[in-house]
């Protein structure tokens, strides 16, 4: 199953990183030091060299607490990193946004993947994602950012987060985007305690039985942290071991702050499944 991300094409059998770019001047992990277009810029060429097959950039931060951006703020954040990465490097350049009118405008620019934590639910952002052509990552979410953390409640975590995922799934065929072009995400805390994030985890080779591309993202997420008791900055081993086992269940892609470390967990993972019988 190769899926076409604007002209670059990528065999989704194998397990692929994603770099996260943030272009928010508050972003949390990275300390806003990315916020200058050059810093973003290096940033990126740096992951791709690193072994990234995509680079996912996002101006919108859905921290809890942090403070909203303006449609036009996010524009001027998002495209020109899009821009100058489509036509710099040979990465698939991921454009995180849950905003309609950036859709549009990164896809005119090069953008070759949609990735909506929002799963195409904001006024439009549907829409946009079918005139766009492009495939697109739909990711679960319980609430929404500010608050979503508070009490996160489930019956079972994991028919509600299969059945929102294949309900939006229907909605995105129906509207015009093939099934061929979709890719599911559980949300890793995005509206879970860390036993759904556990059950999530342990249950991805069901999810992958759904039959489409999965995306996961737990890089240096609360998850680990509540696993481990480390700080964000020192949260890279649990990072890696999550993104193996992501792997090894069928993750095709793994969004990560730390490509090149994670790179060679998922070598060890894809050496291991084409050695062999
Ligand atoms: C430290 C650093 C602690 C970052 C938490 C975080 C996902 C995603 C995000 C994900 C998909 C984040 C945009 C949250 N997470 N997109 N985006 N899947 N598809 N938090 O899991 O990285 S942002």
């Amino acid at each position: 199953m190769i899926i076409d991300f604007a002209g670059r094409p990528l065999d989704m059998a194998r397990c692929r990183v994603m770099g996260v770019l943030n272009v928010t001047p508050d972003s949390f992990s990275d300390g806003g030091r990315f916020n200058h277009l050059d810093a973003a810029l290096a940033q990126a060429h740096r992951m791709v060299a690193e072994g990234a097959a995509f680079i996912d950039v996002g101006g919108e931060s859905t921290r809890p607490g942090a403070a909203p951006v303006s449609l036009q703020e996010e524009l001027d954040r998002v495209c020109p990193v899009v821009e100058a990465l489509a036509r710099e490097t040979d990465a698939i350049i991921s454009v995180d946004t849950s905003s309609a009118q950036v859709i549009r405008e990164a896809a005119a620019l090069g953008a070759g993947l949609v990735n909506d934590v929002r799963a195409l639910q904001r006024e439009g952002a549907l829409a946009a994602a079918v005139a766009t052509g492009l495939p697109v990552c739909l990711m679960h979410m319980q609430g929404q950012p500010a608050t979503m953390q508070e009490r996160p409640e489930y019956d079972s975590v994991l028919r509600e987060v299969t059945g929102f995922l294949m309900d939006r799934v229907r909605v995105a065929e129906e509207a015009g985007i093939p099934a061929t072009k979709v890719l599911l995400d559980p949300g890793f805390g995005f509206g879970k305690s860390l036993a759904h994030n556990l059950e999530l985890l342990r249950s991805l080779d069901q999810m992958r039985a759904l039959g489409y591309p999965l995306m996961v993202g737990m890089s240096r997420k609360s998850m680990l942290g509540q696993i481990t008791g480390r700080e964000v900055s020192e949260r890279l081993p649990a990072g890696l071991a999550a993104a193996t086992i992501a792997a090894i269940k069928g993750a095709a892609v793994i969004r990560v702050h730390d490509v090149r470390e994670t790179v060679d967990a998922i070598r060890v993972v894809t050496a291991m499944e084409e050695s062999g019988s």
